[in-house]
């Protein structure tokens, strides 16, 4: 399990329900008479949201007021901000409907005012996992390629009909525009070795390229990969693909963040769950008609993503992919998912792989996982 962070700054245990009071407008007092530590206490209790709910649910709250003797004008409920309804009486059930909204963590919160301040909250956060089990796909290997062995592949993309890849390892970090055929960089850019490239996408004739810890990114024209400008980022990188106007960007959690192109800032962001757990460990990613394929790491497995839920949509598994026969013993994970959309297929590798393979899902039956 991982430990989150609860907005009250209390590390807990994923799924270890969070019933937080927090005393919205006073300082702790010093004082230690019995009245003074009513006053701390929360005016409202919130029954448990027991477990992970699936995407669709209605989700109900019960709450009560502990504190009777609390007047408050209005006591408003909310779920991530947006009002749900209103508490008159010293008991309320709220409801609020998950349907088209999205999967991870959310708050409900309470909140008591005066005078239009507000003087008390509770708040639970609560879970929202996706509500179908997810497919899996079988596959079928079109073609075998060579892939540079010494490429640390961190991101894989094509663009009209050229391959191009970024690489890590500080001293041997790159972008490339790569020939399939031979494994060989046609044009190549090294990153100085303070820097540990991530992932790479092409938006608007213009490469990004990510670093891992450096917070960092670049920005290269294209075809010649000259540097055109840095930015900055808040997280890790790790990988990192776009769609509908924006960056989509992983950092090794559950999460994938949106940035907007031009400002780089974030716009928003997504925490993937199948239907029982957050999937975390999201890597290189790929955008494909509507869903994202990320490599989970220290995996072989990709995982499809519906980006408008966080829904975990199916599985692949790439086990074995590459053959004991094949590997030259500095093989690392698998990385590298580039969609050629003509063929319409996917081409995967890993890092410092000596294959790249370019394959056909097909869809199977339901995982049950
Ligand atoms: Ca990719």
């Amino acid at each position: 399990m991982s430990p989150i962070k609860s907005s009250c700054g209390i590390l807990l245990p994923l799924f270890f329900i969070v019933l937080e009071a927090c005393e919205s407008k006073k300082s702790p007092s010093t004082e230690t008479d019995n009245s003074d530590l009513l006053s701390q206490r929360a005016a409202f209790s919130i029954l448990p949201v027991m477990g992970a709910r699936p995407l669709g649910d209605s989700i109900v709250f019960d709450v009560e007021k502990v504190d009777s003797a609390s007047a408050f004008d209005s006591v408003i409920a909310r779920v991530d901000g947006n009002r749900i309804g209103e508490m008159a009486d010293q008991r309320h059930t709220f409801h609020w409907a998950s349907e088209g909204s999205v999967t991870g963590s959310h708050i409900f919160r309470i909140s008591g005012y005066k005078k239009g301040m507000e003087e008390s909250s509770s708040s639970q956060t609560f879970y929202i996992s996706s509500s179908t089990q997810p497919g899996s796909y079988r596959y079928e290997i079109i073609k075998t390629l060579p892939h540079n062995p010494e490429s640390f592949v961190q991101g894989l993309e094509w663009l009209n009909g050229k391959l191009y890849e970024g690489t890590g390892l500080n001293g041997k970090s790159s972008v490339m525009n790569v020939n399939p055929l031979t494994g060989e960089s046609i044009v190549r850019q090294n990153l100085d070795q303070t820097y540990f490239g991530e992932g790479i996408t092409i938006m608007d004739n213009r490469l990004y390229q990510l670093t891992w810890q450096n917070r960092k990114g670049f920005v290269y024209s294209l075809p010649d990969l000259k540097l055109q400008k840095e930015f900055g980022y808040t997280t890790d990188g790790w990988g990192l693909t776009h769609f509908d106007g924006k960056l989509a960007m992983t950092d090794g959690t559950n999460q994938v963040y949106f940035l907007d192109p031009e400002t780089f800032q974030r716009t928003g962001k997504l925490e993937v769950w199948d239907s029982r757990n957050p999937v975390d460990q999201l890597n290189e990613l790929e955008y494909v008609n509507g869903s994202v394929f990320a490599n989970k790491y220290q995996t072989d497995t990709i995982v499809e993503i519906d980006p408008k839920t966080g829904a975990v949509k199916a599985y692949l598994d790439l086990s074995n992919i590459l053959k004991d026969a094949d590997k030259l013993g500095n093989e690392d994970v698998l990385n590298g998912i580039a969609y050629h959309p003509k063929e319409k297929l996917f081409y995967v590798t890993g890092k410092n792989w000596p294959k790249m393979f370019a394959i056909r899902l097909i869809p199977a039956a339901k995982s049950g996982i």
